[in-house]
Parts: structure tokens; sequence; C-alpha cells
């Protein structure tokens, strides 16, 4: 066997490897070397477009479901096996960078271009998906694609969540799919072996250790909130400052006793406003309307639900003479993952004699999802400064194709 392990090791590409990740970059590319390609546009549909030819290229099928996820399959000589699954997501922040998403689908591609070279017979198929809407920026929450894939959501609440123009994801969906090439309609969800996703790691850990691999041994917790203010609008004017329902006021005192009461003197509670929208949002009209998101992480799922419940009691607790709605938007509890998958991990990067630690994740990823159906792990390597949700995002040719090789070694190792 580890004969063949290095066989499918040594067929990952480095240079296919990085230069799919430039002609990926061109759809939604901004002119500041970052990339726009937010779920379910145009430049998401052409990203998709790519992914399909090179994958029909290399001879793989491709199929999708009913939220838009996208699988790429090879075969193995059990055909009714459940397949070993890849994969990660191509939709990008708003000002995004070209790794994030992007290098899990493609280390998937590569490692199952290079298993096939190789030539190497798996009992199990193997697939490589993309997810549907991972981050979440324009139709909220993210990790929605692999949400409806678990289960964790119904498919109808998704399918009608709507962006901030209004349209639907359902009608996104109709139109990006109407874009690309007719594909094999999946039901929603099907038996997994084990699932195992490559992403950069977003964090500085493996950078500043001189490690090219990570091991991810967990991720922590994610809470998402919309909190919307409602006051009147007014003439900036003539309206007395003690007679105004000013919503912009009372949303920026309400954000303000938010930040006191999630402070933390260890610094591992994560807090972020990352949007904050006002309407009118006119120079002489008192705003009317504020909705702000609120992004709350803790590894510890007691602390997480803690500050949860924190931040709704002072959003309801808020004092007139605004109203104040706040929402639940994601809720994603910590996960651990298998141990076994990990292990795996770990002994692949060992025998590639990649310098290698295990460590968590901050970053929240479709893994979470697929770790409540199957064993489940992911791969990480270092970007540079630990920079992500930047244009400035940036990583290695040398550690992309790293990260292939474990991704194609595990992979081989769960299918064969
Ligand atoms: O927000 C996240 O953690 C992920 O990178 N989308
Ligand atoms: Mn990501
Ligand atoms: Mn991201």
């Amino acid at each position: 066997v580890s004969a063949r392990l290095r066989q499918a090791a040594a067929a990952v590409d480095e240079a296919r490897l990085w230069n799919r990740h430039v002609e990926m970059a061109r759809h939604g590319a901004r002119d500041d070397g970052g990339v726009n390609r937010q779920a379910l546009s145009p430049e998401d549909a052409a990203a998709r477009r790519l992914l399909v030819s090179w994958a029909t290229e290399a001879g793989f099928a491709c199929a999708t479901d009913p939220i838009g996820n996208l699988f790429v399959r090879r075969e193995g000589r059990e055909l009714g096996a459940a397949p070993v699954l890849s994969g990660s997501h191509l939709d990008s922040q708003p000002a995004g960078g070209r790794f994030d998403g992007v290098y899990g689908v493609l280390a998937g591609l590569e490692a199952l271009q290079a298993i096939d070279e190789a030539e190497l017979a798996t009992r199990r198929p193997i697939e490589v998906v993309a997810w549907c809407n991972e981050e979440g920026s324009r139709f909220a929450p993210g990790a929605m694609g692999s949400a409806a894939f678990a289960g964790a959501q119904p498919l109808s609440t998704l399918l009608d969540i709507r962006d901030r123009e209004g349209t639907r994801v359902e009608d996104a969906l109709a139109a990006t799919l109407a874009a690309g090439p007719p594909l094999r309609q999946r039901p929603l969800g099907f038996p997994l072996a084990a699932y195992v996703e490559a992403h950069i790691e977003q964090g500085p850990v493996l950078e500043a250790e001189g490690r090219t691999v990570g091991v991810v041994t967990a991720i922590q917790g994610a809470r998402w909130f919309a909190v919307e203010v409602h006051g009147s609008a007014a003439h900036a004017g003539t309206t007395p400052l003690r007679s105004r329902r000013d919503a912009l006021r009372s949303a920026v005192s309400l954000v303000t006793r938010l930040e006191e009461a999630m402070d933390d003197p260890t610094d591992t509670l994560r807090f972020t406003v990352g949007r904050f929208e006002v309407s009118p949002n006119s120079p002489n009209t008192v705003p009317e309307r504020v909705a702000f998101s609120i992004d709350l992480r803790h590894p510890d799922p007691r602390v997480l639900d803690e500050r949860a419940r924190a931040v709704a009691a002072l959003c309801r607790a808020s004092r007139q003479p605004c109203e104040v709605e706040v929402r639940e938007v994601l809720d994603l509890p910590p996960v651990q993952f298998d141990e076994t998958i990990v292990e795996l991990i770990e002994r692949s990067a060992a025998t590639l004699g990649l310098p290698n630690m295990r460590l968590p994740s901050g970053a929240f990823h479709d893994a979470m999802h697929l770790a409540r159906l199957c064993p489940a792990g992911m791969v990480f390597i270092p970007c540079a400064g630990g920079v992500s949700h930047s244009p400035r995002e940036s990583a290695r040719s040398s550690d992309l194709a790293a990260g292939a090789r474990v991704l194609g070694q595990v992979l081989f190792e769960l299918a064969r």
C-alpha cells in the first residue's frame, strides 16, 4: 500500500494546481488582486462552469443537488459503496482572497486526478464537492449548502432566504444552474464513508511555527445575529434632539454596550459587528432604521451559549426611544474531529516528511456539518501572515501542492 500511497502523492502536479488557482481567480477578480465571487452570482456560475470543464476533461462525472452543491465523482470498484468526500467552496467574501475555499475544491480535484493518473483503483467512489454559499455574506447564514445536505436546516427555509436586494436563494440558484451545462440532479444528502476538507489556515499559527501542514482537531462554535433598530425619520434641521427617535444613536450605544459585555481578558471570545446599514442613509435625515450583524465565536459551547444569551438580552433590554429586534441567524456548535481521521492526516504528513502540527480552527467550515454525518477532518496549509477575508490573502505554491499530496494519500487510504 505504501508504494501506492507514494504514487498518489507523486502524481500531484504543482503547476497544474497553481495555474488553476490563477484561472479561477479571474472570476470575480477585483483590481486590488482579491476576488468578489459571491454565492450564486454570475461570477460564481462562471467558476462552477470552469470546475465542471476541468472535471469533465479529466473523465469525472458531475452532478448537483436541490441546494446547488456541485459534485465531481470518480467511480470505485464497489458501485453502491458510500463515497469518500472531499471539497470546500467556490464562493468568496465581497473583498476576499483567491485561496479561501477555492484551495479545498482544487486540492480535492488535484488529489482525485492524481489518484486517477496513478491508476490507483479504489473500493469506494471518491467525490469532490463545491458546497453552495459557504460564506453567507450575500445570503445569510453561511455553510448553507452543507447545512441543507446534513439536514441541519429545512431546504424550503434556505431557498426562501433573500439577499439585500430581495432576491431569493431559489431564484438565484435557478439562474446559476441555467448559466451552466446541464447537470445530473441527485437527491439532497447521501450516505458518506468519510469527509476530509483542505483549507488555508486563515490564521498565523502554521507560518509562525514553520509547519507546512495543519492537522485540524476541532472547529470553534459560531453564532450569528441580525439586529434591527427602528426609530423615526425626521428633518435634521428642524427636529430638536430631545424629541428624536434616532436609530443610529441607539444602535451605536447598543454596540458599545455589547462590546463592553463581550469583554474577555483571555481574548478567546470573538465578537464582530461586520455589517452596519443605516437608512435612509442621508446626511440631513435623522436615521429611521439601522440593521447590523453580530458574529460571535468561542471554542467552549457553554461560554458561547452564555454570551449568546447575553447578546440577545442586551438587545431586547435596550432603552427607549427606539425599538430593537434581534434574530439568531446561525448556530454552529463547536465540533471535535474524529481521531482516526486526525491520525491518518498526521501520519500522511509525517510519511511525506512535511513539518506538521495539530491545531483547532478559528474559522468555521462546511466540515462542521459533515462531522455530524461521518468521520471528518481537515488539512490546513499556511497563508501569509494568517491574513484571509482580504484581497491580501496569499499562499505558496509549494504549500498548496504539499496539502494536496496529503489529501491524495488520505483520500486513497479511506477509499481503498
Ligand atoms: O466565517 C468563517 O469563519 C468562514 O471563513 N466563512
Ligand atoms: Mn472558507
Ligand atoms: Mn471564508
